[in-house]
């Protein structure tokens, strides 16, 4: 949901213009710093390193002109594998994204990243650690790499997320590789939205693998082993055979399980090979249209969400009966529940 207490200049609303849904553009204006969506729409599909960056920049600051531009750019997506490593803090996620990258690069396929960082601010924070080490990605021109703070993120992680995918795979990067920890609520939204999921545990992990089971069995197409060299790794490996045993969410496809050393590239051929099963597996049972369709579902739910909650309140509601509302309900002159309903009867749908 938009804060209204920054100082951003407010994003044009469309409401009232119905000869076109999409809010007007706060500049027109045209030249290479400022250029319009539709030029900057046209540079990105051409594959312009330049403008994508540009692209990618109006999205994280939520600008008036990613709407049009991300509306524009819509047609050309749906090329990009979208694969997700989710594990927990430590695993060897960003070491894995990095080995598979220069994998991938290999065979001349671009490859975005987006790493969703829980904690740290946009432009410092953990990731410079992960900065560090790809290093040799970043000067690479078929290499994309973002990073987006789960937290003081305008508009939602998720959502911009999946509109930096848009925008990756519009640009004609062959894979898009999320990076997440899995917790929390924008989090399990993004993994949600992947078509492929790989799940990175480490050996030693017994009670903890006991702990978070009930999420991340269900979650994992693909799961990693990574940190082999530690000693433990079979186990692990026994360990998450047994409890896939007891998970029948998974239909036919039976979670690969791959052990790597990812500081060393080892087993990165094998889980290239088996997140490569899985998308054939994908494609032949039509559980790849399902996600791509449950993706659009969860997109646009997540966006009627926050446009709703936006426009309701400070327009449906004027703003200090809102606050007037909190105050009965704080002072038990009425309840939650009475006062969303008395929100709801005064929306007119369909208007
Ligand atoms: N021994 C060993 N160390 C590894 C391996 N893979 C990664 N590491 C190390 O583990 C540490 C964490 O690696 P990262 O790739 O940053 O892990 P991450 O999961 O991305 O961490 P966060 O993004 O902070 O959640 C680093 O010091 C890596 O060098 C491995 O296969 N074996
Ligand atoms: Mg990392």
């Amino acid at each position: 949901m938009a804060d209204h207490s920054d100082s951003r200049p407010p994003i044009p609303d469309s409401r009232d213009d119905h000869s076109d849904t999409r809010p007007p553009t706060t500049d027109t204006r045209e030249d290479s710093r400022h250029p319009t969506p539709d030029s900057l729409a046209a540079a990105l599909t051409s594959g312009k390193y330049r403008a994508l960056a540009q692209a990618v920049s109006l999205v994280e600051r939520d600008d008036g002109r990613a709407e049009r531009l991300l509306a524009d750019i819509y047609p050309a997506t749906g090329r990009a594998r979208i694969i997700g490593i989710t594990g927990s803090p430590g695993a060897g996620k960003s070491t894995l994204v990095n080995a598979l990258t220069k994998h991938y690069r290999k065979q001349e396929k671009k490859v975005g990243i987006i790493a969703v960082d829980p904690t740290s601010p946009f432009t410092g924070g953990a990731i410079l650690g992960d900065r560090i080490r790809m290093t040799d990605l970043y000067t690479d021109r078929g290499v994309f790499i973002r990073s987006m703070a789960t937290r003081g993120f305008l508009g939602g992680v998720a959502r911009a997320t999946n509109d930096v995918v848009d925008l990756l795979d519009a640009a004609g990067f062959d894979i898009v590789l999320v990076e997440t920890v899995g917790v929390g609520q924008d989090e399990v939204e993004i993994i949600r939205t992947v078509q492929t999921n790989v799940v990175v545990l480490v050996p030693g992990m017994g009670d903890d693998i006991q702990a978070i089971k009930a999420g991340i069995m269900e979650i994992g197409d693909v799961f990693v082993v990574n940190k082999a060299d530690r000693p433990g790794a079979d186990r692990t490996v026994t360990e998450i055979t047994m409890m896939m045993s007891l998970v029948e969410e998974h239909g036919d496809w039976i979670p690969p399980i791959v052990k790597t050393v990812a500081s060393t590239n080892q087993g990165i051929e094998d889980l290239d090979a088996a997140i490569g099963t899985h998308f054939e597996h994908l494609k032949a049972s039509g559980e790849l249209d399902r996600r791509n369709r449950e993706r659009v579902r969860i997109r646009i739910e997540t966006m009627l969400k926050e446009k709703f909650m936006d426009r309701l309140i400070g327009n449906t509601i004027p703003r200090a009966d809102y606050e007037q509302l909190l105050d009965d309900v704080l002072r038990k002159h009425n309840n939650p529940h009475d006062a969303a309903e008395g929100v709801l009867r005064r929306v007119r749908f369909g208007q």
